[in-house]
């Protein structure tokens, strides 16, 4: 069944994307790109509702024309009017729509007058130095063209964490399905948490290794074959994601587990200490040099146990300090999802939000929150339809009404406001004031110089309302890169001025990094994992977050929102 409402918004999204290449009419454009936001936030299974013949029109903004393309995707993975404008505009484009920077108006330009058809020729007319002649482009737009490809080339097709799960979690129920499975795991960057995955590892054990590869490349929802074998078989899943499985002995098992859970830099490392031992460490198991007598395999405890060190977690094996740490017996007692008390950032139709105060308010206490911090956009955002001091002011009075309502739980009267270019805050200090607390961000001049943008982060920590640096470096992965700045000095003014670091729990976002936890760690800056959420079905998120963390080494005492209301209270008040 894994069609599900993200796959269908993507296609509904790319169709919208095409007309939009395809000069359609806006109103026509937009409803596809809203039906695709829609659908994302919408919690039954279309694929389902469509199997019960249920009406999918209940929904808003799910109009006749929309309904039937739904069916279609879910009956045939796509629809025949994309397949249509797919012949005729050439998908590259849509590539080079993806680049910062460049919407469909100047994809059209380059297309028509220079017969840019992918990033690959655009690359071609950048070297001859052709945009910057086009009207509208400039020598400055040719040189971030330039580099919004450079940062696509180095991250190359991966997939967020969030949609290979997606894929993921359906194929295994699957494998488990079959009688002649015994264990079944993915190892891999999927295993170890990673943001974006290349592709998925799966090991299984079983009686018969052509019974499971013969169920596995039948799996509904394989695209392509690559290869079949007896131990190895690689597949394309629909949506293009690779799948790479591998049946190994019962014996192997655990070090097959930690060979292909890497990474690569960790089984180095591993390795390195077997050798010392004088032991062999490989895929099956780990041997005494001497006389290659097996002494471990089947579980990675044992694996670990025989080089003398402790169960290391799969989100720590990066090789950054846990083959020390795990010799010195010093590793993290890494942060849980159950750590958290409470999510500091989230929208409402204040702003750009889907849910009024009250239905996120529900949604969080139904998750176990004792606390939220509601922060919509300042006036800067129009596009997100910014609050200016006077909407602002509405909003915390109805906080203020809710909050009477409720004995345990309290929302927090926030913000997210905008960090101008000069490093002033988007909105008067007299209406700062009356918040609870305030989450400063940047949405705007992401190019600026290291020495500008540093100016603008730090002269802006001065204000004494700015409590919570949210999506500090801004990036969004796959599309836009971090801002150029001196993260370490940042961290060293947060601590200074008594101001916190976010880790925004999107998806896309992630930001901070799992390097960047780290570094706040080793300065005893705490940080705030909050989800940015924009509807109550985004409010799980924060589990995404969780996984960046623990790669972080984060603990629970090293993230503010682990406190309880008044202690978060106290502890954020400069
Ligand atoms: P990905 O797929 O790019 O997100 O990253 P991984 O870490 O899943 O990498 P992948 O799929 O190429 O290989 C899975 C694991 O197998 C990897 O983390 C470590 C192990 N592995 C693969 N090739 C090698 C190798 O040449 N040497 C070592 N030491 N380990 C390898
Ligand atoms: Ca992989
Ligand atoms: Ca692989
Ligand atoms: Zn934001």
């Amino acid at each position: 069944m894994p069609i599900n409402n993200n796959y269908i918004a993507d296609v509904i999204q790319e169709y919208g994307d095409m007309l939009d290449l395809d000069g359609a009419n806006p109103f026509k454009i937009r409803a596809y790109r809203q039906a695709a936001r829609r659908i994302r936030s919408i919690t039954r299974e279309l694929a389902e509702m469509v199997e019960e013949g249920e009406n999918l029109q209940q929904f808003s903004g799910i109009g006749e024309g929309i309904a039937e393309k739904i069916v279609e995707i879910v009956q045939k993975g796509k629809f025949h009017q994309l397949e249509e404008i797919k012949n005729k505009i050439p998908s590259g484009l849509l590539e080079v729509m993806s680049l910062e920077g460049l919407g469909p108006e100047r994809v059209k330009k380059l297309y028509k007058e220079l017969d840019i058809e992918n990033i690959d020729d655009l690359e071609r007319a950048i070297n001859k130095g052709k945009i910057r002649e086009l009207e509208g482009f400039g020598k400055k737009t040719e040189e971030n063209i330039k580099k919004s490809i450079k940062q696509k080339e180095q991250q190359g097709n991966r997939l967020f964490y969030n949609r290979a799960e997606e894929y993921t979690q359906p194929l295994l129920e699957y494998m488990r399905k079959l009688e002649s499975t015994n264990r079944l795991a993915v190892a891999g960057s999927y295993r170890r948490k990673k943001e974006t995955v290349g592709d998925i590892d799966i090991l299984a054990t079983g009686k018969d290794s052509e019974v499971i590869m013969d169920h596995f490349v039948a799996y509904e929802d394989v695209e392509d074959i690559i290869s079949k074998g007896d131990t190895k078989s690689s597949v394309h899943l629909r949506g293009g994601l690779q799948v790479d499985l591998r049946v190994v002995a019962e014996e192997s098992y655990g070090a097959a587990l930690n060979y292909f859970t890497g990474s690569q830099d960790h089984n180095i490392q591993t390795r390195h200490i077997a050798r010392e031992k004088g032991l062999k460490l490989n895929e099956y198991g780990v041997f005494r040099e001497s006389n290659q007598k097996s002494i471990a395999g089947e579980t990675e405890d044992e694996v670990y146990q025989a080089l003398g060190l402790p169960y290391i977690v799969p989100e720590l094996r990066e090789n950054r300090g846990e083959i020390e740490a795990a010799r010195n017996n010093n590793l993290p007692q890494l942060i849980e999802r159950k750590d958290l008390k409470g999510d500091l950032q989230m929208h409402s139709q204040y702003s750009d939000g889907g849910a009024t105060i009250e239905e996120m308010a529900q949604a969080a206490q139904e998750l176990g929150h004792e606390y939220i911090g509601i922060t919509d956009h300042s006036q800067r955002v129009t596009i997100a339809n910014g609050l200016d001091a006077d909407e602002l002011a509405k909003e915390i009075d109805e906080i203020d009404r809710i909050n009477e309502k409720f004995d345990d739980f309290r929302i927090f009267k926030s913000v997210e406001v905008d960090i101008l270019e000069d490093g002033s805050l988007d909105l008067p200090n007299s209406i700062l004031k009356r918040l609870d607390l305030r989450v400063c961000c940047i949405h705007y001049k992401f190019n600026l110089p290291r020495e500008k943008q540093m100016l603008r982060i730090l002269r802006a920590m001065d204000n004494p309302y700015f409590n919570i640096f949210g999506h500090p470096t801004a990036r969004e992965i796959n599309k836009r890169p971090p801002i150029d700045v001196d993260m370490g000095k940042i961290m060293d003014a947060a601590l200074d001025k008594g101001v916190y670091l976010e880790l925004n729990s999107s998806p896309k976002r992630l930001d901070l990094n799992d390097i960047h936890c780290k570094m706040a760690k080793e300065r005893g800056l705490k940080i705030v994992i909050s989800t940015d959420a924009h509807n109550p079905s985004q409010l799980p998120n924060l589990r995404y977050g969780i996984n960046q963390a623990r790669r972080g080494w984060l603990e629970s005492e090293d993230v503010l929102n682990t406190r309880s209301a008044d202690k978060l209270l106290e502890m954020i008040k400069r």
